[in-house]
């Protein structure tokens, strides 16, 4: 017997992600024993062009359905050949959305199946997907989020996401370094607002009361201050923002609590804050379908690597809008997400496109998680630049956990 062998059993469940809502998590059994599952995460500013996450039924509906179309297909399958399983998943679909099946459904599939193989073969998940696989592992940069606001957030600013980008020579020292930061944002929280509750947002960031420059100042300061305590060699940590602009973007305008801003009126924002406060990392900052500002924007504060100008509602993880983004010079960086996109394989066209432009990519968590660790494996396996999956919270430390035995794994 050689290679991987087949797939004897695909199940699925119900099970709850980190916001207790239902999502979907499949089981595979391989005919030589091994078992292996995935779970799909579930985002909340889901971008207008994302893949549907389950049909009209809900997570019940789409297990049903993979029951009848996916099972009877997948059993016997061979293990090892993403790409075909990815292209019998489409097909049991039939929809160009996935709003048969659901794309968390294709996803959590896609993910299971890629596991079992990998596991069959006694390999790390990144490894098995990599183009690359006899290379040694490139870990990415952490993009963590440490304040929230937006949908993710009751009471706190506008702009969904306050982050910082940690970089430094291990892995681990990355992780240590935005907990810092997230920490001591933390303790001025406390300080200026001694007689708050103060809560944390979907995604473990701190949710206070604050404007949305007011936080950014907070979240800039706390980087300063936390990299200057030079707590390891070589560790930097930089601010960066996920707008989430289309959440907030009406009849044209962008409709903030303390201001209206037209179009150039947000590009002139986010460039002003790009470059008053050194932004490493600036996501969604314009609306969904403006591929052309975006491109203003990339022209003026993406130059030369410094500012990652990432684009996610903007793409949803789909090669024809990244390729389109691409013409356009919108972005130098792309966000992925497979249940935006519902496989793999059409991920990896992302990937693809992204590295011939000579564009970043950053694998990313969604705001809904699942405590799975599949995730940490994709910037390994794809060369990403990043790997966007929160600080705190059980859901967020499995990646980074993960992250940490990989780059350790004789220990
Ligand atoms: C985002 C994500 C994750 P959601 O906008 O980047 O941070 O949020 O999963 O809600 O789309
Ligand atoms: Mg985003």
């Amino acid at each position: 017997m050689s290679g991987p062998g087949r797939i004897q059993s695909l199940k699925a469940r119900s099970i709850f992600d980190s916001r207790g809502r239902p999502t979907v998590e499949v089981e595979v059994l391989t005919d030589r024993g091994v078992r292996v599952r995935a779970a799909s995460p579930s985002g909340a500013s889901r971008g207008a062009h994302e893949v549907v996450a389950f049909p009209e039924g809900g997570v019940g509906q789409g297990i049903e359905r993979l029951k009848e179309k996916v099972r009877p297909e997948a059993t016997g399958f061979p293990l090892g050949e993403q790409e075909r399983f990815d292209a019998l998943l489409h097909a049991a679909d039939g929809t160009p959305e996935l709003s048969f099946l659901g794309g968390n459904v294709t996803t959590a599939c896609s993910v299971a199946y890629a596991r079992a193989g990998a596991q069959a073969l006694d390999l790390p998940l990144w490894r098995a997907l990599s183009d690359h696989p006899e290379e040694p592992p490139v870990f990415p940069a952490l993009v963590g989020n440490v304040m929230n606001g937006g949908v993710h957030a009751i009471g706190g600013p506008d702009i969904q996401e306050f982050i910082v980008v940690a970089e430094a020579p291990e892995v681990s020292w990355a992780i240590e370094g935005m907990s810092e930061v997230h920490r001591l944002v933390g303790a001025r929280l406390r300080e200026r607002f001694p007689r708050l509750a103060l809560g944390r947002g979907d995604e473990g960031g701190w949710v206070a009361p604050l404007g949305n420059v007011d936080a950014l100042e907070l979240l800039v300061e706390c980087c300063r201050v936390t990299e200057e305590r030079g707590l390891r060699p070589g560790l930097s940590l930089r601010p960066g923002l996920d707008f989430a602009a289309s959440e907030f973007y009406r009849d044209g305008r962008y409709v903030y609590k303390e201001q209206t801003l037209d179009p150039d009126g947000q590009r002139g924002f986010v460039e002003g804050l790009t470059q008053r406060y050194g932004l490493a990392y600036v996501e969604d900052p314009l609306d969904q379908e403006d591929f052309e500002g975006f491109a203003r924007l990339t022209a003026k504060v993406g130059g030369g690597g410094r500012t990652w100008v990432v684009g996610d509602d903007l793409y949803t993880t789909d090669v024809r809008r990244v390729s389109r983004g691409v013409g356009a010079g919108s972005s130098n960086a792309v966000l992925l997400k497979v249940n935006q996109i519902g496989t793999l394989s059409d991920t990896r066209d992302v990937v693809r496109a992204a590295e011939r432009a000579g564009w970043w990519t950053v694998c990313s968590h969604r705001s809904g998680e699942v405590p799975d660790d599949w995730l940490a494996h994709l910037p390994l396996a794809f060369g990403s630049r990043g790997l966007k999956t929160g600080v705190l919270g059980g859901e967020r430390v499995a990646k980074l956990n993960e992250l940490v035995r990989l780059r350790t794994p004789e220990n």
